[in-house]
């Protein structure tokens, strides 16, 4: 019997295309070339299933040009390149990694808060210019992260992540925003309180946004909620690009309305608001928060594995949507 083929969209860790390859005929991208909607479209048929990224969008005109698709495994948790209900009108099942990041993510959403309170990068970068002639009292002195207010919007298993560091590590007081409230069990365990949106960020000293993408999340922070926050206040994005609107997250960096921000992720990236690469106050890195080796290599198996275990048990592991065989 021939094996199904599948398409391996982006470049992946060579174990895991091999253990791809005793299933199925696979189509990969080692080059890791960035494909238009119409060459994924294209490189799409006659394949059954498919592993993408983050970067790869799954609408309605890729499915119908693909009628024989019956299943996208996401290497990421967020699946906003995914149209789940076109997905499963098409009878293609959508699968994403969750678990697997979290604990990595909180970390580096910890590590964007450091820095960004505590001025790692621009301080770094007036060292390198060969700007440090002497020591003063007040050189770059930032925010205090200890004991200090953090303000989560969006308390997923990431945001909990977050919420169990600040208050178990870092004795910080946790607020928190999100659609539903958390069980007292766990309100208690992260001594988190849930506030409304606008108190969080009228008290809050670091707001850390961690909210999926949605139609409905696009702009959670624009030009009237950083109105809103402390001037001394820091604000990260580890989210999705859209979260925030980034010009205007831009000029109240330049007008030092808040104090700094750090961003991992912008919209349309991988292009950068130009104003954000200009304002000394900000930590920006390229969608990294889930990239240590060990949990790129977990999110990348269990994204194969949602693929292996639907064809071959006839139900993957981690699905988004319930489709009908
Ligand atoms: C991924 C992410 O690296 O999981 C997510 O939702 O944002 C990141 O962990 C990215 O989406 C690539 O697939």
């Amino acid at each position: 019997m021939s094996k199904p083929s599948i398409l391996v969209a982006r470049a992946i860790f060579p174990e895991v295309l091999q253990s791809l390859s005793q299933v199925f005929e696979v189509e990969s991208n080692q080059a890791d070339e960035v494909w238009s909607a119409a060459e994924l479209t294209r490189r799409m048929q006659g394949k059954v299933g498919a592993l993408t990224t983050g970067s790869e969008r799954i609408d309605a005109a890729l499915l119908q040009a693909n009628p024989q698709l019956r299943i996208v495994a996401n290497m990421a948790v967020g699946f906003n390149n995914f149209d789940v209900p076109a997905m499963t009108a098409a009878g293609v099942l959508a699968s994403n990694t969750p678990d697997v990041l979290t604990e990595t993510t909180a970390d580096f959403g910890f590590a964007l808060l450091m820095a960004t309170a505590r001025r790692v990068t621009e301080s770094e970068h007036y060292l390198r210019a060969g700007l440090w002639t002497k020591w003063s009292y007040d050189m770059f002195a930032g925010s205090e992260v200890h004991g200090s207010t953090i303000g989560i919007i969006g308390m997923g298993r990431i945001g909990q992540g977050i919420a169990r560091r600040a208050a178990h590590g870092f004795g910080m007081k946790v607020f928190y925003h999100n659609r539903s409230r958390l069980s007292a069990e766990l309100e208690n365990q992260y001594k988190a309180t849930y506030v409304s949106k606008d108190e969080l960020l009228k008290t809050a000293d670091h707001v850390m946004l961690v909210v999926p993408y949605s139609a409905e999340s696009h702009h959670t922070i624009g030009a009237a909620e950083l109105a809103l926050m402390k001037p001394t206040a820091t604000l990260v994005n580890i989210a999705r690009g859209g979260i925030v609107d980034d010009a205007a997250l831009a000029l109240a960096l330049r007008e030092k309305r808040i104090a700094a921000a750090g961003l991992d992720v912008f919209e349309g990236e991988p292009k950068v608001h130009p104003d954000l690469l200009t304002v000394p106050n900000v930590v920006l890195t390229p969608h990294i928060a889930s990239s240590s080796i060990s949990t790129r290599l977990a999110m990348a198996n269990l994204a194969a594995d949602n693929l292996i275990s639907f064809f071959t048990k006839g139900k993957s592991l981690t699905p988004l949507n319930t489709v009908v065989a």
